[in-house]
């Protein structure tokens, strides 16, 4: 198999293996602003870094220095304050651990379990479709991330009791560009609410934005943010789609409402159609599992005892239990779940599967969360966000 290559010099004691990279979208600058992580070749629980996948909706910012960069913290406040990089990095910090995930990601299995035709792949080996501009699967990461609780921060400034939401504003500009909104939809016979140029900004519900987990981070894994990931300061929300994790953050406006931002109200909303008048926020992600051992591109199988693996993750917390099938989903048999310690980041399965009659087999796994909450849990919406359906791995056995 291609993914266990070996290639090149010994490098530090080890030979190099072939090293999984990021696929990448870059602007007219030749600026990155898309990369998709290749979730099937790595191991263990952190992406690495310059692995995590990248979304820009609007244009790519310039770096702002970490020394020139502060962030205003105003409105339902009692004491309006500007604090900087040094500042915020005096306040009690927290380290959270957590897997991120783009409300997009995945979404063309809709489709597929929808009306079938043929299965997109999750490999990056040589496969066309994982690094095709308009594929979405491979935009899910996790990392480690370290800063402060924005609890702490508005404690610093003293909410008024009139305190609804907590509007963060990114410093990266740009015109929403509505056929943004027709790929995700898969068509383009509707409007698109023009907001002009504008800044990237969400308006978090106040019980999340108080959640202790909800940090202000200037590091990931270990290191200051990259300029992609949002440098100097960018939002965490655990268990909140990717689009919450506002990057690049200059100000902080505490409301009495909850705004009605672009990609709030317009884009990464629940909906049935365009015309919808029920047009629902996305937050917290479903409970979802992925098979990443075997693949599709592994049939045939020889007889014998084979690991079928993967991660799963929920937005509501915990991973309690992973099924698999190996009959298409008759019969369900519990895995092994890793023992985890963090209950935001995605938990490692597996099952021995021991076969010895050679036949077409569907492989399934399906998770259960902490909440109770059962894959799937996100039905067919017309922007195809959340998808965390079974996706079933068909391999032969010979
Ligand atoms: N300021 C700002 N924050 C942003 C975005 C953006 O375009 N601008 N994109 C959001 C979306 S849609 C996602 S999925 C995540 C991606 O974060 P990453 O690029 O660090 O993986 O950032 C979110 N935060
Ligand atoms: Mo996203």
């Amino acid at each position: 198999m291609a993914r266990r290559e070996i290639e090149g010099a010994w490098v530090k004691g080890w030979p190099d293996r072939k090293r999984p990279a990021l696929v990448e979208g870059k602007d007219a600058q030749g600026r990155v602003i898309l990369g998709k992580t290749p979730v099937m070749e790595l191991e263990g629980l952190i992406t690495p870094t310059d692995l995590t996948y990248i979304v820009a909706q609007l244009e790519m910012p310039d770096p702002v220095s970490p020394d020139e960069w502060s962030l205003s913290v105003e409105g339902q406040v009692e004491r309006p304050l500007t604090i900087n990089l040094e500042e915020l990095q005096k306040l009690p910090g927290r380290t959270v651990r957590a897997v991120t995930e783009c409300a997009g990601n995945d979404s063309e299995f809709f489709d597929y379990l929808k009306s079938g035709g043929a299965k997109p792949s999750r490999s990056n080996v040589g496969d066309a479709s994982f690094t095709s501009a308009a594929s979405t699967i491979g935009y899910v990461s996790a990392g480690e991330f370290t800063g402060v609780p924005l609890a702490s921060v508005l404690e610093e400034a003293g909410t008024t009791s009139k305190a609804k939401s907590v509007r963060l504003e990114g410093f990266d500009r740009g015109r929403p560009d509505p056929s943004i909104q027709y790929l995700a939809a898969g068509r383009s016979d509707f409007e698109v609410r023009d907001p002009g140029v504008i800044n990237y900004d969400k308006g978090l519900p106040m019980e999340k934005a108080l959640h202790p987990d909800t940090i202000l981070a200037w590091a990931h894994n270990g290191e200051y943010l990259q300029h992609v990931h949002g440098a100097p300061v960018r939002l965490i929300v655990p268990g909140w789609s990717g689009n919450w994790w506002v990057k690049w953050i200059q100000k902080i406006e505490v409301l009495d409402h909850i705004p009605p931002c672009y990609y709030q109200t317009e884009y990464f909303v629940y909906a049935n159609a365009p015309t919808d008048p029920h047009k629902e926020m996305v937050t917290a992600l479903g409970v979802k599992s992925i098979v990443t051992t075997p693949r599709d591109e592994d049939s045939p199988l020889l007889r014998g005892s084979h690991v079928v693996r993967g991660l799963a993750w929920s937005g509501r917390g915990a991973i309690t239990g992973v099924e698999v099938s190996v009959d298409g989903g008759q019969t369900w048999r519990e895995a092994h779940l890793e023992e985890s310690h963090d209950k935001w980041l995605w938990v490692r399965w597996s099952y021995l599967w021991a076969v010895t009659a050679p036949g077409q087999y569907k492989i399934m796994a399906r998770a259960t969360d902490a909440a109770g909450r059962k894959q799937p849990q996100t039905g067919w919406n017309f922007q195809r966000k959340h998808f965390d359906g079974i996706v079933p791995v068909e391999v032969v056995v010979e």
